[in-house]
């Protein structure tokens, strides 16, 4: 048998289907999609993928904070990401519905926790002065100078900085964001 016949697409397991419904509350269909995406993010057929392979989702590449999320999909500095692994972030993505409890993979909360943790570069449980700035240095890119991006930075960190200890924790994070539409920014997903 030559090579190119042992070359199978593997397929998603009952068990693991179950498991990731269970997980991420998506229906089998929104599975099974995200699970053909993953194999064909999966060039060579490892049933794993790396934070190259990710550099290909358009939704990525386009988005300003593509770089921290490709981060954020390999959690522990592990170098691969297996498919239950990918269906979590995805779930964290997932738009709100009306009533989602604050314990939902995708509610406000788990969206603001995750921006908060895409804010705090080098994670350290605090967004200090040069995160802020690494992360509207980003979100705004090319069109606002330097000098502005330092009193922006300034003027959120005063608004924000509650306790006045120089650095804006979750708590802090929370109140400030309390008007902020997380759900656009953080919901480019979708599986409609
Ligand atoms: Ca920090
Ligand atoms: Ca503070």
């Amino acid at each position: 048998m030559g090579l190119i016949w042992s070359k199978s697409e593997y397929k998603l397991s009952p068990e693991m289907l179950k498991e990731v419904k269970i997980e991420t509350g998506f229906t089998t269909r929104q599975v099974n999609r995200l699970f053909s995406r993953f194999q064909q993010l999966d060039h060579d057929n490892t049933q794993y993928l790396t934070k190259e392979d990710l550099g290909h989702i358009k939704e990525i590449i386009l988005n300003p904070l593509g770089d921290r999320i490709v981060d954020f999909f390999f959690v522990g500095n592990s170098e691969y990401l297996t498919f239950p692994m990918f269906a979590r972030i995805f779930a964290i993505f997932r738009p709100l519905e009306k009533h989602t409890p604050d314990s939902e993979i995708n509610s406000r909360e788990s969206k603001l926790k995750l921006l908060f943790r895409l804010a705090d570069s080098n994670e350290d449980g605090s967004i200090c002065k040069e995160d802020l700035f690494e992360l509207l240095e980003m979100m705004m890119g090319a069109k606002v100078g330097e000098e502005q991006l330092h009193l922006i930075v300034d003027r959120v960190l005063s608004e924000a900085d509650e306790d006045q200890d120089g650095l804006i924790n979750l708590n802090e994070f929370r109140k400030v964001t309390k008007d902020l539409d997380v759900e656009t920014k953080l919901s480019f997903i979708s599986f409609s």
